[in-house]
C-alpha cells in the first residue's frame, strides 16, 4: 500500500499509471489461434479448450439437458436475487431509450433517425476463480431489449466440462440464444471468425483477462466491432471526514479482489481519516477469503492525500477511473465537476457492489484510463443509428443551388451533375417540354 502525501502535480502522470500489461508477447499466440480456427474451425477451438482449459469436451454447445439440470441447481434464494436484479437492470435499460430524431431541416428536405439493432452479438463471460454471473446479465439484458436477433455467450467450462449453473440460469433467463463451452483466445477468435457451431458475431461486448482483451483488439481486423477495450477491475474513493472509513476500507477491498492486477485508490483531503482506513483494511483482510489475491492487489493500490478538494477533482479527471466512489459534505462539487469516470457512486451508503449486480446500471466500464472517452456499456451499445433522408421536387429545388456550388468547388462535377439534372427535369416538366 503506497502513501502518498500532497503530491505535486508533475508526479501525478507517474500516480495514474495501471500495473503493467503487456501484450507484445500475447499477439504471437492470438494471431496463431485466430489462423488455426479460420481453417480448422470447431476442431481448433476443442484442442485450445483441452490445452488451456484442461477439458477435452466432444461437443461445444451447451444442452438444453445441461440448461434444465443448471435450473435445478441454483437455489431458490438466488433465483430470487437474480430476478430482483434484473427487473431493475431492465428497467434502467428501457429507460434509455431514446425519443425519434426527425425533423425538416429546409422546406421539403426531411432527415430522420432510426436506431436498429446489431443483429448478432457475442457475450463474453469469464470462467476462473470467480464465474461472474452477473455479467450475464449486464450483456444479455440489454441485448435483448435493443432486439438484437442472436445473442451468442461464450464462457470457458470447469475441469468437468460444465458451465457454472449460475451462468446457464442467467442466460437463460435473459434470452441467450447460443451458449458455447469456450473461453480465451478461443472463443474471442472463433466469434469473430465464425465455425461450424459458434455463428459469427458482429460485435463482442464483456470483460476479460489480457488474452481475452488481445484477442478482442484483434478481432476488430476481421470487421467485428468490440464494446471497449476493458482492463482489470480499478476503484477510486474520495473521501473527506465525513466519510465512515470501516465502510470506505470494505468498499476497497471489495474491488481488490477481483484479481492482482486490479487498482485501488483512496483520494483524502483529511490525514487523519487515511490513516483509518489504511488500519480499517489491514483488519477487514484478515476475514476475506480472496486474502492472497487481495494483497497482491494492494502492492498496486495508492492512498492520496492531497489538501485542496479541487485538487483532488482535477486528480480523479487525469486518473479517469473505471469506478468512483464519493463520500464527501460537498459531493456536488464532485458530481458537478467529473468529467472523466465509468461510473459514480454517491454517499456513504453507495457501495460499487450496487452498481456490480443489482441496482440496475451496468458493470461493463471503460477501466484504464478509457473513460476519458468511452462510455460503459448500455442499451445504445447493442444498437447502431441510421440516417435517412427524402428529399421533394420542391425541396431539390431548395438545396440544389448550394449543393451544385460546393461540388463545383471541389472539382466533382458528376456530383454536381447529380443535382442539376434532377433540377432541369423538374423546370422542363414545369414548362411543359
Ligand atoms: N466490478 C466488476 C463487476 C463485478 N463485480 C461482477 C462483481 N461481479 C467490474 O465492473
Ligand atoms: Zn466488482
Amino acid at each position: 500500500m503506497k502513501i502518498i502525501e500532497n503530491p505535486s502535480q508533475n508526479i501525478w502522470s507517474e500516480l495514474i499509471k495501471r500495473p503493467l500489461q503487456n501484450y507484445e508477447t500475447i499477439e504471437t499466440t492470438v494471431k496463431l489461434i485466430f489462423k488455426e480456427i479460420a481453417t480448422k474451425g470447431d476442431a481448433a477451438v476443442l484442442k485450445y479448450t483441452n490445452l488451456f482449459d484442461g477439458v477435452k469436451l466432444t461437443d461445444l454447445k451447451a444442452t438444453k439437458e445441461e440448461i434444465s439440470e443448471a435450473d435445478q441447481l441454483v437455489s431458490a434464494e438466488l433465483k430470487a436475487a437474480i430476478q430482483l436484479a434484473k427487473r431493475n437492470i431492465e428497467s434502467f435499460h428501457i429507460a434509455q431509450k431514446t425519443d425519434p430524431v426527425a425533423i425538416e431541416t429546409m422546406p421539403g428536405v426531411r432527415c430522420w433517425l432510426e436506431k436498429k439493432p446489431i443483429q448478432k452479438v457475442g457475450l463474453y463471460v469469464p470462467g476462473g476463480s470467480a464465474p461472474l454471473f452477473s455479467t450475464v446479465l449486464m450483456l444479455a439484458i440489454p441485448a435483448q431489449l435493443a432486439g438484437c436477433k442472436e445473442i451468442v455467450l461464450c464462457t470457458p467450462p470447469d475441469k468437468t466440462g460444465k458451465i457454472n449453473p449460475a451462468i446457464l440460469y442467467a442466460a437463460q433467463i435473459c434470452g441467450v440464444t447460443t451458449i458455447i463451452k469456450s473461453g480465451g483466445i478461443q472463443a474471442i477468435a472463433a466469434m469473430a471468425l465464425g465455425t461450424e457451431t459458434i455463428p459469427k458475431v458482429y460485435k463482442i461486448f464483456g470483460p476479460g483477462n489480457q488474452f481475452v482483451t488481445c484477442a478482442k483488439q484483434f478481432a476488430t481486423q476481421f470487421g467485428t466491432a468490440i464494446d471497449m477495450p476493458a482492463g482489470p477491475s480499478e476503484l477510486l474513493v474520495f473521501a473527506d471526514k465525513t466519510a465512515n472509513a470501516s465502510f470506505v476500507a470494505a468498499d476497497l477491498l471489495s474491488q481488490a479482489e477481483h484479481g492482482k492486477d486490479s487498482q485501488v485508490v483512496l483520494v483524502t483531503t483529511d490525514q487523519l481519516f487515511l490513516n483509518k482506513a489504511v488500519s480499517e483494511i489491514t483488519k477487514q483482510l484478515e476475514n476475506l477469503s480472496r486474502k492472497a489475491i487481495i494483497k497482491e492487489a494492494l502492492q498496486n493500490a495508492r492512498f492520496i492525500y492531497l489538501e485542496k478538494e479541487t485538487d483532488a477533482l482535477d486528480f480523479i479527471n487525469e486518473y479517469a477511473p473505471e469506478h468512483f466512489i464519493i463520500c464527501a459534505r460537498n459531493a456536488a462539487l464532485f458530481t458537478e465537476g467529473i468529467q472523466n469516470a465509468g461510473s459514480v457512486f454517491v454517499g456513504n451508503y453507495t457501495p460499487e457492489s450496487a452498481g456490480d449486480y443489482a441496482s440496475g446500471t451496468n458493470h461493463t466500464l471503460p477501466t484504464n484510463g478509457f473513460s476519458k472517452s468511452y462510455s460503459g456499456v448500455n442499451l445504445d451499445s447493442f444498437l447502431k443509428t441510421i440516417s435517412f433522408q427524402q428529399i421533394t421536387a420542391a425541396g431539390i429545388q431548395n438545396i440544389g443551388e448550394s449543393i451544385a456550388v460546393m461540388a463545383e468547388a471541389e472539382g466533382l462535377d458528376a456530383h454536381k451533375n447529380a443535382v442539376s439534372i434532377r433540377i432541369k427535369t423538374i423546370q422542363n416538366e414545369a414548362n411543359g417540354d
